[in-house]
């Protein structure tokens, strides 16, 4: 079970390294590099359906590219879910749904439906620790499995609000029975993810996402006592220049020849997406008659 496999790793203390993916695809290739489990990214899961992240796709949605990152590995799948997409209620229904598509945990953050990405500009709004908390504990009542696990995302920094804020709402998170505490920071360096750290006297895991700070490593995320590290967003990115690249040469040169030598090959496709084995599964069960 993948939800026994992140229980377990979290546990276990080491660090987590957890690539973005929004679908199969992008998922099996986050496994095959190495990466301990995959984040099914909202803005990239947006992104590759050319919306904004901004809660405009549905759960359904959402929850559909999750299912095709899941059959595509056989590594934990880490959902963000955005703010859950309504209040309670439609937390529980998300829970129901997210675990039994066999989805190893979800994330929620605490700001206000519909969200905004973090890094644009615009009104953050968040929910009053409360009303978020009680979702907290909606989702830990509703899970069936004890070791799917519920992410509480702290978007207090991000709003303007301060460390004594994101430090209470940690606090009350933890309290309410969530399995780990994402901190998020859309400052250039990580001054404030480190004097959230230092600060914070709670048991939780702490996630970090960092995306504006990219220049923290792992050895620094690891001394830090960070437990889990989520690249969210680095393969779609990566994706985006390498086809604008590729769609550019092919108009300029007139043919194929010259982006063929910097392409994977028809062969590599076939490997990925399981092409090979087919053919063997297909010589195995066929009639010889
Ligand atoms: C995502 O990958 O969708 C995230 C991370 O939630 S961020 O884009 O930083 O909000
Ligand atoms: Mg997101």
């Amino acid at each position: 079970m993948k939800t026994k496999t992140l229980r377990e790793l979290l546990d276990s203390k080491k660090l987590i390294r957890v690539m973005g993916a929004h679908n199969g695809l992008s998922a099996k290739l986050a496994e095959q590099a190495g990466f301990d489990a995959i984040w099914a990214s909202g803005l990239e899961i947006s992104a590759t359906h050319s919306v904004p992240d901004a809660n405009i796709l549905t759960m359904t949605e959402n929850l559909q590219a999750a299912i095709s990152m899941n059959q595509a590995t056989s590594i934990p799948i880490i959902c963000d879910c955005d703010s859950g997409y309504g209040n309670v209620n439609n937390v529980i229904r998300m829970v129901k749904e997210y675990e039994r598509n066999g989805m190893a945990g979800i994330c929620i953050e605490d700001k206000q439906f519909p969200k905004l990405n973090s890094f644009v500009d615009g009104p953050q709004k968040l929910t009053p620790i409360e009303e978020f908390a009680g979702k907290i504990r909606a989702a830990k009542d509703t899970q069936m499995d004890p070791n799917f696990v519920v992410i509480a995302r702290i978007e207090a920094l991000i709003a303007g609000q301060g460390l004594q804020e994101a430090l209470n709402r940690a606090y009350a998170y933890e309290e309410a029975g969530a399995d780990a505490i994402l901190i998020h920071s859309k400052q250039k360096d990580p001054h404030e993810i480190v004097a959230f750290v230092e600060s914070y006297n709670g048991s939780a895991p702490i996630v970090i996402v960092p995306t504006t700070y990219p220049t923290l490593d792992v050895d620094q995320i690891t001394n830090y006592g960070i437990q889990v590290v989520i690249y969210a967003n680095h393969g779609l990115r990566s994706s985006i220049k390498a086809m604008k690249e590729t769609f550019d040469r092919i108009l300029k040169e007139g043919n194929t020849a010259g982006v063929e030598l910097d392409i994977s090959t028809m062969q590599e496709v076939f490997e990925l997406q399981g092409m090979f084995e087919m053919r063997r599964q297909e010589d195995k069960y066929s009639s010889t008659l």
